[in-house]
């Protein structure tokens, strides 16, 4: 009885709900719509320009001798306000023609153009009615360059959008005690200025990580913007979601799509997202920089990038003179080149159900479910791939050619081959990236092979010190065969068959894969085989994002690199570092270092201290000395230091303690927030 009437109930309710749910059927899918359609546009886009430009093109990045500087110069080089003023008065930009800018851009496929209206410095590129530190009242040039901008656009079909720093180093308000009025008296009155002289399609924010910038603001600022221009696109700098540099917003927060910046998601993603990057290693005029990334690695990250379902945002830095370096006028034709032959492949395209095969190979699907094959580099005679089954009797398209390519199933997958005539280079219709059209369906693989215990399988590194170790490959299926190399080669079926774990005594990648009955192979799996000078434990805890290779990274022998601190530095946020060598046997030694990263321009400072304490039985430790660094009292060149304790003594476990700054200091940007401690190798000597 009580159950019956429990599930009438039930019923009802469900009714209820139902009907309710058809009452608000049609206002429903109208806001789903109107989001669809607002975000449309861009989201078919997938390549855009960012542009960098602003007072600092006049110094072209050197100041006193130094010459690495960017956008940042004012911070960097510590110019005095009324020092960095004067730029205004040389900045006469003659050769600025908008067409020619919105012409480059449209020819080298890009949909859109991100201009910085007004960059960390303050100095702004139109005419604002609330500054006088503008491009029409300060310089001798008197033109609005985001009017000549936008009108460009218009004209040639390429949409207009601006970049807009929350962060204002000129501006007397933008601090803790007067941010409210900045804000209500400044930056609302510059937006509205911008969006209904300029009508932008996005705006993109930045220097949100401000102390006084809080979450709240960024949602009122979002919601009072999209009430000034309903159709406008923001992205999640006008709040605190972004997760660092990786970009994506942790959790609910206020914007439409995600900012990885000079990085591109690892995965694929279903949420909107658009990494930017520089052509070489500045945003802002920098002459000296001659570090260009080839046309090849451009378009190679733009398929990445569409292949995971971002878009691509590529920045130009203008010089003082207002023309696109020659270089990154090179790279847009070759770009263009490039597009013309391959737009139908990037324009509009989703993800599909895989993205990648190997390091080479991207997949995406258009709308209508056709299927784009991304080759990094022609593969020679044929290509292999095992992610997609053609349709029998369907011809794979290279795109641009007219020819039709034969295909053929295998126990490794589909081989697609290559008449002669396209052996030879000048005949493909395009350079670095081939793409084909496959009309087909996913393929089933084999399930990975797991590569090593959990917890080296999760970093995909093993670390080995002394006689080595054994490695041991796992399969889930039961009737799994697995096959490994340990030359870097990718294993197929004429590779070694695992029987039993594989002993490691050097440095070197173990690879596997595992091939099952009626299925396609699995992706390859890898383990990466570290031998580090010492055996390691770290007593605090890194930061994912900058996680290198976990401890060993410290004695790997390698050295984190200067320019990219992703690449092989441990990452501790606000946190000091303590580590603990053990030498094997207790051993003599002069001299016991660290290495360690400044770039105060991304908050990463020398530790304060580095103390270094040394034990015989790894439970008591005797203070061996410490090395004090000076605070920093102003920008610093970026720079990779070793710090060294020269003493004597003999020991078998010798503790290190890098002390944080804890916090960025007040001269810095980034006053009273944390302050990061990047560092690489230990070593006892
Ligand atoms: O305009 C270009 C650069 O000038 C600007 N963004 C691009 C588009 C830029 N400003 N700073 N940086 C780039 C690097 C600094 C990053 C950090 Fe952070 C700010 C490190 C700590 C605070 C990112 C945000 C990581 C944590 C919060």
């Amino acid at each position: 009885m009580k159950k019956n009437f429990l599930i009438r109930l039930q019923l009802v309710a469900v009714c209820l709900l139902f009907s309710l749910l058809l009452l608000n059927y049609s206002r429903a899918t109208a806001q789903l719509n109107a989001n669809d359609t607002r975000m449309d546009w861009w989201r078919n886009a997938k390549f855009g320009m960012f542009i960098h430009w602003g007072l600092y093109a006049v110094p072209a990045g050197e100041y006193k001798g130094s010459t690495n500087f960017g956008e940042w110069i004012m911070q960097e080089a510590q110019i005095p306000k009324g020092e960095y003023e004067k730029f205004a008065s040389q900045f006469n930009p003659r050769k600025f023609n908008a067409d020619e800018w919105v012409q480059m851009a449209k020819n080298a496929g890009m949909k859109y153009i991100v201009i910085t209206s007004k960059h960390h410095d303050g100095f702004c590129l139109w005419d604002s009615k609330v500054s006088d530190y503008d491009v029409m009242d300060r310089t001798p040039f008197k033109r609005d360059i985001m009017k000549e901008l936008s009108d460009a656009c218009k004209k040639h079909g390429v949409v207009f959008c601006m970049y807009h720093s929350i962060m204002d180093w000129h501006h007397p308000d933008e601090n803790k005690t007067n941010i409210a009025k900045y804000r209500e008296e400044y930056l609302k009155p510059q937006l509205k200025e911008l969006v209904t002289k300029y009508d932008p399609g996005v705006l993109w924010f930045d220097g949100e990580w401000v102390e006084e910038w809080t979450e709240e603001q960024g949602q009122a600022l979002y919601d009072w913007l999209r009430k000034l221009k309903p159709g406008l696109i923001i992205n999640n700098r006008i709040g605190k979601g972004r997760n660092g540099m990786q970009g994506m917003s942790k959790g609910k927060a206020a914007g439409d799509f995600g900012t990885p910046e000079q990085e591109i998601l690892d995965t694929k993603s279903e949420l909107d997202w658009e990494s930017c990057m520089t052509m070489n290693d500045h945003w802002g005029y920098n002459k000296n920089d001659h570090n260009w990334k080839t046309a090849n690695q451009l378009i190679w990250n733009l398929v990445d990038v569409v292949a995971k379902g971002g878009n691509y945002l590529l920045n130009v830095g203008p010089t003082g003179e207002g023309l696109f370096p020659d270089v990154s006028m090179h790279r847009l034709r070759e770009i263009g080149d490039w597009m013309k032959v391959n737009k139908e492949a990037i324009y509009s395209m989703k993800t599909w159900d895989y993205f990648q095969e190997g390091d080479n190979i991207r997949y995406a699907r258009n709308t209508k479910g056709e299927v784009f094959v991304y080759c990094n580099g022609w593969p020679g005679n044929e290509l292999m791939i095992k992610k997609i089954k053609p349709v029998a009797g369907s011809a794979v398209q290279l795109l641009g050619s007219k020819e039709k390519l034969s295909w053929k199933e295998t126990a490794e997958g589909i081989i697609i081959s290559f008449p002669t005539s396209l052996q030879n280079e000048t005949n493909r219709p395009a350079k670095y990236v081939y793409v084909f059209k496959v009309n087909g369906t996913a393929q089933t693989l084999a399930a990975m092979p797991q590569v090593g215990t959990d917890e080296e399988a999760a970093t995909k590194t093993k670390v080995i010190a002394g006689n080595g170790s054994a490695v041991a490959i796992s399969a889930p299926a039961k009737n799994a065969m697995i096959r490994y190399t340990t030359d870097g080669s990718t294993p197929n079926l004429q590779s070694a068959l695992y029987n039993n774990p594989i002993v490691v005594t050097e440095s070197g990648v173990i690879k596997a894969i595992v091939y099952v009955p009626g299925k396609m192979p699995s992706d390859v799996n890898e383990l990466k085989v570290v031998k580090g000078k010492y055996v390691i434990s770290l007593n605090s805890s890194y930061a994912s994002q900058y996680a290198a290779m976990g401890p060993v990274s410290l004695v790997d022998g390698w050295s984190g690199d200067l320019k990219d601190f992703h690449k092989g530095w441990l990452g501790f946020e606000g946190k000091s570092m303590e580590a603990i060598l053990d030498l094997g046997i207790e051993k003599k030694f002069s001299k016991v270092s660290g290495s360690f990263l400044r770039n105060h321009g991304s908050w990463i400072f020398l530790p304060v201290k580095l103390t270094v304490f040394t034990s015989n039985d790894g439970k008591e430790y005797q203070l061996l000395g410490e090395v004090a660094e000076a605070i920093p009292q102003q920008q610093e060149e970026n720079e990779r230091k070793v710090i060294v304790l020269a003493k004597e003594s003999t020991a078998r476990y010798v503790k290190v303690i890098a002390e944080t700054m804890g916090q960025c200091p007040a001269w810095h940007s980034g006053n009273g927030g944390k302050a990061w401690l990047f560092a690489d190798e230990l070593s006892v000597e």
